[in-house]
């Protein structure tokens, strides 16, 4: 029985056939001016590669500026669509899981998200994303991009470093949104307990959600869409990311503790996901960053929090963080221990609060040095940068287990 979808969408999704090759899902609240270049392009997708065998559905949260009816508008061919809002609570995680219920219900073999906000989704993306799974035997595929070095902050310092390193799987856009999810994970997402959808992974937890259970349950392998650049609307990190980064960290931190099992007494060989098709030569649009506010930010976050940080850390530890409670900047090597710091620290449920607020000028400080440290750097460049941090995690598993298990 559906949870996320009322009667009338299961009915109205009933009179569209079933046995789909592919579904894709469009979460949206507040979308009217993007969403409807995506639902062209993914009619155009799912007519040009696969014979039209598909449904595009549109899960929406109560938008109030019309983007259902712009949705409904685009005029999609001989391609069904439908258009409902999710039950459940706010946020994309509830939306997604409508339209993985409803996937289930049209028998798809596969589902494509793609976000309503995208400005640089093309045809050829539906390929990328679902062809590994209908044709290759992956149970799941993450997008990848070519982003700006100052894009992507909370991917680059921790979702991509942590979830590589634990779980020996190199996926470079583990929160990436654009995703392509087979009929296996498909059920395991829906058959997971009620209370998950109560957590953050109903809301923007869901993507490390997603792809951490597709590396710790899924049986088949996992791979990434090259898909070139990812342009969609941005977001101010002072009013907009405090709560995105609570949500995505602390699932995260959260799911560390369900699968410990897979990383404290295992050494994995780290391999990069399989890339499936060539990436494109684009080059990404520049995100600017105000180094100064930035550190600014930091600097008086770690004041803040400084006695509360002094409970977390190592005492060595919190006296590397004397010079950056000065500099508003932090280094790799400390960036690593306090990221693996606040993991442990994470299993405490009365301070994940207080963790995940006290984290957040630290994760400036650390996003305030890779700018000085990049900023004459090229993308590729500043790709190294990214990869040397993720290397450092890898080898520094070992004052994760020894901290983990004090
Ligand atoms: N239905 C629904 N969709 C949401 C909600 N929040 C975000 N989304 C959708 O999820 C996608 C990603 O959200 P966005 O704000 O662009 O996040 P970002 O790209 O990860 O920074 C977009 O398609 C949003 O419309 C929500 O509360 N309800
Ligand atoms: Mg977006």
């Amino acid at each position: 029985m559906p949870k996320a979808l009322d009667q009338t969408t299961t009915s109205k999704l009933s009179e569209e056939g079933k046995g789909f090759d592919l579904v894709v899902g469009i979460p949206s609240y507040n979308n009217a001016s993007t969403i409807e270049h995506v639902v062209r392009v993914s009619a155009e997708g799912l007519k040009k590669h696969f014979k039209g065998n598909g449904m595009i559905l549109n899960s929406d949260g109560g938008s109030s500026d019309g983007t259902q009816e712009r949705f409904m508008a685009v005029d999609t061919g001989q391609v069904g669509k439908v258009s409902f809002c999710y039950h459940g609570v706010p946020g994309k995680g509830s939306a997604l899981r409508a339209i993985l219920e409803a996937a289930r219900e049209l028998e798809a073999k596969a589902v494509v998200l793609l976000d309503s906000d995208l400005r640089s989704v093309a045809p050829w993306w539906l390929q990328r994303l679902a062809a590994p799974i209908l044709e290759h035997g992956a149970s799941y595929v993450t997008p990848y991009y070519q982003r700006h070095k100052y894009d992507a902050t909370i991917t680059n310092h921790i979702c991509y470093p942590l979830t590589s390193s634990l779980y020996g799987k190199k996926m470079r856009q583990p929160i990436g949104g654009d995703f392509g999810i087979g009929r296996e994970m498909m059920e395991r997402y829906l058959d997971k307990p009620e209370e998950i959808w109560h957590s953050d992974v109903a809301r923007f937890g869901i993507d490390i959600w997603f792809t951490t259970l597709a590396l710790c349950e899924g049986s088949g392998n996992v791979h990434q869409a090259a898909l070139g650049a990812k342009i969609h609307d941005v977001k101010d990190p002072g009013k907009e990311l405090g709560p995105m980064f609570s949500q995505v960290v602390g699932t995260l931190f959260g799911l560390m503790e369900v699968y410990q099992d897979r990383w404290l007494n295992t050494d994995h060989i780290m391999e990069t996901a399989p890339i499936y098709g060539d990436p494109p030569d684009v080059r990404p649009e520049p995100v600017n960053v105000d180094l100064e506010n930035l550190k600014d930010v930091a600097r008086n976050g770690i004041e803040e929090y400084w006695d509360f940080i002094a409970t977390v850390l190592e005492e060595e530890l919190w006296k590397e963080l004397l010079s950056s409670r000065e500099s508003g900047e932090i280094n790799t090597t400390t960036w690593t221990k306090i990221v693996f710091s606040y993991a442990c620290a994470y299993r405490n449920r009365d301070l994940r609060k207080i963790l995940i607020e006290s984290l957040i000028p630290l994760y400036f400080a650390r996003v305030a040095s890779f700018v000085s440290e990049t900023a004459e750097l090229s993308d590729d460049e500043a790709e190294d940068v990214v990869e040397r941090q993720l290397e450092l995690f890898k080898d520094s598993l070992g004052y994760l287990r020894e901290r983990w298990k004090q």
